[in-house]
């Protein structure tokens, strides 16, 4: 069979009459977009006639293997086929003909949610568990950084690429939690769409509120480690908003001397960009960097971004009047390659901005093991090579660029506003 543009992916648990409802419904929906389309069903062993009711209303039936509705919707995401992935429940909560909404929003983002808590959604739920869901979805949001509404709602449209190599690990229903923040942690974008919700009318409920209550707080601890990593596409950015003040007045204050100097300095090569501040408010910049997720996060903003690394810029020869590189030279091994780089695409006279810590400081030597005991997911690991102000404008002046300026964070993080200078002969890279 082709691929299809769109897998529709149902699991389910004993709903022979809902199921019965649902497929020709769906495919009357599917029929009516246009699009080419597969129906999945991912059957946890029902035991009145689910799948065989599935399998006469023409759809591709899967068996789950691993256990629960998490174990359900991990194996049918794996086995869909389509450019788009649409999950959604069995029994009519769901309304088929939402589809269309969702499969317009499509380019919106890469996960669209249909959702009960954005304006212009609605809930019809038993009001405990309205409030139940309410108190863990802001719960979830608030403690993951998350800017999502709706993280339960399992009515969404994936683009597949966005899901195909997250590695999840729920069995509950907290596994739609895990998609989301982890698609998010990836860099991928996400968009929540009204929608009204109404309960189920027939078959039973799945839901063990227990299991599944203690199951989402597991899954909790563990998301939360991964959202203050720096594995996080959003982790730069989001140390900008910290609620911890060190960490913020750090990112406020880099950010302030980076951008006084690069301000007004034409164009502009972020090498190592991240997903920090500092490149958006550099407007004439493009940014770069070598991580995936950090450059599918920065999309959204609508900056110039290319992939590339340091020690071997994709970028032609003096085509940049400024070029910002902070917090990237102490994580990669000192080269001369570096330097020649940084040399090659800046035009004569352009200023360069280097950033790293300075190892000579007291205050560096103070704050690197306090940074490391309180951040133990953040960047204190990787500094692996150590440049002082002395080491550091010692090579700077044998490549060709004059000291214009100096600036430190706390009296620990240098900064130094460079020009590039013309030298008779550079040294012989080695
Ligand atoms: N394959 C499979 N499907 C499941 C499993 N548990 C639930 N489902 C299906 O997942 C969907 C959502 O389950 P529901 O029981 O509706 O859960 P809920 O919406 O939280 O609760 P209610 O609507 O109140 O029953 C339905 O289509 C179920 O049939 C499971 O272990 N395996
Ligand atoms: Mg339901």
């Amino acid at each position: 069979m082709d691929a299809a543009e769109l897998s529709v992916i149902v699991p389910v648990l004993n709903e022979r009459e809902n199921i019965a409802r649902l497929l020709p419904r769906t495919r009357r929906v599917l029929e009516a977009i246009g699009c080419s389309y597969e129906l999945v069903v991912v059957d946890g062993g029902s035991t009145d006639g689910t799948a065989e009711a599935a399998t006469a209303a023409g759809a591709r039936v899967i068996r789950q293997a691993l256990p629960g509705y998490g174990g359900a919707l991990r194996e049918g995401l794996a086995a869909a086929r389509g450019t788009f992935l649409l999950t959604l429940d069995a029994d009519l909560s769901h309304d088929p003909d939402f589809i269309g909404k969702l499969w317009r929003a499509r380019l919106r983002a890469d996960v669209v949610i249909a959702s009960r808590y954005v304006r212009g959604g609605v809930a019809y739920m038993p009001r405990h568990r309205l409030l139940l869901s309410r108190v863990l979805n802001a719960f979830f949001a608030r403690g993951l950084g998350l800017p999502v509404r709706d993280l339960s709602s399992g009515f969404r449209l994936y683009r597949a690429a966005a899901v195909r190599d997250l590695d999840l690990e729920g069995t509950n229903f907290e596994v739609l939690e895990e998609i989301l923040v982890k698609a998010y942690a990836e860099g991928w974008r996400v968009a929540e769409i009204p929608f009204t919700y109404y309960p189920r009318e027939r078959g039973s409920s799945h839901a063990r509120i227990v299991a599944f209550g203690l199951a989402l707080l597991r899954s909790f601890v563990r998301l939360w480690r991964l959202r203050n990593s720096i594995e996080s596409a959003d982790y730069d950015e989001r140390a900008f908003y910290s609620l911890i003040p060190p960490q913020r007045w750090w990112q406020r204050r880099r950010h302030r001397l980076t951008c006084a100097w690069t301000r007004g300095a034409g164009r502009t090569l972020d090498v190592g960009c991240g997903s920090s501040v500092i490149l958006q408010s550099i407007n004439n910049a493009v940014g770069l960097d070598v991580l995936q997720n950090k450059l599918r996060y920065m999309r959204r903003y609508d900056v110039p971004l290319v992939r590339g690394s340091l020690f071997a810029l994709p970028v032609r020869d003096e085509s940049f009047d400024c070029v910002v590189c902070s917090q990237v030279i102490e994580h990669i091994p000192y080269e001369p390659a570096i330097f020649a780089e940084l040399r090659r695409v800046l035009r004569p006279r352009g200023l360069l901005v280097l950033g790293t810590p300075d190892y000579a400081t007291l205050g560096w030597r103070i704050i690197e093991p306090l940074y490391g005991f309180f951040a133990p997911g953040g960047y204190k690991d990787e500094h692996i090579t150590h440049y002082t102000r002395a080491s550091l404008v010692e090579l700077c002046h044998q490549w060709g660029f004059r000291v214009e300026d100096v600036g430190y964070v706390f009296a620990s993080e240098l900064v130094l506003a460079l020009r590039k200078e013309d030298l008779p002969a550079l040294p012989a890279a080695t």
